[in-house]
């Protein structure tokens, strides 16, 4: 498998590019989460916020001009703006998020795209939430879990497999999304939990996996060359280390106990320098 391809990747260069990352504010509402696999535990909401306002630091200093949509007090898992769209070179899809509580975050998102890209969606009776799909250049894997059915995948695979696009259905055990289980770290290079996803599933990536007394930190956000990760995994951050990952590290604990992660809280996308907001 190659991760060249007919289809634009961050690796390929091409025309001048500003990076945009959209982020919301977090809900008010946030201790009122969807919560599948983790126990209902206090979120400390000023800390994650905190927390939050670190991660788009970070996200800045990796060259992202932050757009910030506003919190909805309706809407306590809205902070999780990757789940509503899934954001190509060409075009964004907007999802129909498998928990119906969550149906309501995708106007403010879809707003924010509308000028980036042509927009599609996902329609009833498709389910499928931005979490379970992993773009490796023009290879799209999409998870099989609770919040993504059959219809939503076969409607992705349809949009996508026109445009140059394979689109592979994923098995994954005991967590909430694909890229709970496994992450991409770096062009070839994915960061898994390999009691969470089997990495033949990737063929022709490398992987390196999770330490095992960090099962939940296979979730890294690639922007550019550089991966921000949870301080929270120090084991791992190591190994990413060492198999040459340059890791900028952010605090995470609040969010993580909304069963959410680094790539769950923005939406990244390239845009040309000339359309670029001022
Ligand atoms: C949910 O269950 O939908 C939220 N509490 C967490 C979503 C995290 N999103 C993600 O991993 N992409």
């Amino acid at each position: 498998m190659s991760v060249e391809g007919p289809v634009p990747d961050p690796w390929n260069q091409g025309e001048p590019k500003v990076r945009i990352a959209i982020t919301r504010e977090i809900s008010a509402a946030l201790a009122r989460c969807e919560l599948t696999h983790l126990e209902r535990r206090e979120i400390d909401l000023p800390l994650a916020r905190r927390q939050h306002a670190d991660y788009e630091r970070a996200l800045e200093s990796l060259g992202c001009r932050v757009v910030r949509l506003p919190q909805d007090p309706d809407l306590p898992d809205s902070v999780f703006v990757e789940d509503v769209a899934v954001v190509l070179g060409e075009l964004a899809v907007l999802t129909r998020p498998g928990a119906p509580s969550r149906r309501g975050e995708t106007p403010a998102v879809e707003a924010a795209l509308r000028p980036y890209r042509r927009l599609r969606r996902i329609e009833e009776p498709g389910t499928l939430d931005g979490g379970d799909v992993l773009v490796v250049g023009p290879h799209v894997y999409v998870g099989d879990t609770g919040r993504t059915n059959r219809a939503g995948f076969v409607q992705l695979r349809d949009l996508l497999g026109p445009l140059g696009y394979s689109v592979a259905r994923v098995a994954v055990r005991g967590c909430l999304h694909l890229k709970s289980a496994v992450t991409r770290v770096a062009r070839d290079l994915l960061l898994l939990n390999p009691e969470r996803v089997e990495a033949e599933a990737f063929p022709g990536l490398r992987a390196v996996a999770v330490d095992p007394e960090e099962p939940a930190a296979a979730n890294a956000l690639l922007v550019g060359g550089s991966v921000i990760f949870p301080g929270e995994f120090p084991r791992t951050r190591g190994r990413l280390q060492e198999a040459g990952v340059d890791v900028v590290t952010v605090a995470a604990s609040e969010l993580a106990k909304a069963e959410g992660a680094v790539t769950c809280c923005s939406l990244v996308l390239e845009i040309p320098a000339t359309s670029a907001p001022i």
